[in-house]
């Protein structure tokens, strides 16, 4: 009786550790569905004076989830463009939030993306291939010295290793 008993109990354990290995190995396959990395960047700046990302320097490891989350915290518009980051990732997604809530997810590939004031974005990716690239920037033109945002500082560089 007691024999029966510790083989039922072994072959429990010997069910429980396959169940647990196989959901974990399952979880390393798919890219998209890690836990993200949470990185947060400011959109900053004050119409006819200056704007400028806050960092303005972003480092990524290939083969990891991010959750870029971008926060425009200015009286203006901003955009977050970089040519060679969006050939160099793949999006997952990007989401949109109003009020803490998920209002939107927009799936496919992503070139730039452009945040009102007072609102975040969150762009969802996992980075593919590595380089370093110069050519973060927002062209919005400032309504009050009609210069680029650019012009006015807000440019940045993007590493991924
Ligand atoms: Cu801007």
């Amino acid at each position: 009786m007691r024999t029966l008993l510790y083989n039922f109990y072994f072959l429990l354990s010997l069910i429980i550790l396959t169940l647990f290995t196989t959901s974990k190995s399952n979880g390393k396959g798919d890219l998209t569905r890690q836990k993200p990395i949470s990185i947060e960047v400011l959109l900053k700046g004050s119409s006819g004076e200056f704007h400028y990302y806050e960092p303005s320097l972003l480092k990524f490891e290939t083969g990891k989830l991010y959750k870029l989350k971008l926060k425009n915290l200015s009286d203006s518009k901003h955009y977050f463009t970089s040519k060679e980051f969006a050939d160099s990732i793949f999006t997952r997604k990007i989401q949109v939030n109003k009020d803490k809530e998920k209002i939107a997810e927009i799936k496919g590939d992503i070139l730039e993306v452009e945040i009102f004031p007072n609102n975040t974005l969150e762009w969802w990716f996992v980075p593919i291939k590595t380089g370093v690239f110069d050519d973060l920037n927002c062209k919005v033109i400032d309504n009050k010295i009609n210069k680029s945002h650019a012009e006015m500082g807000m440019r940045g560089k993007i590493i991924i290793e």
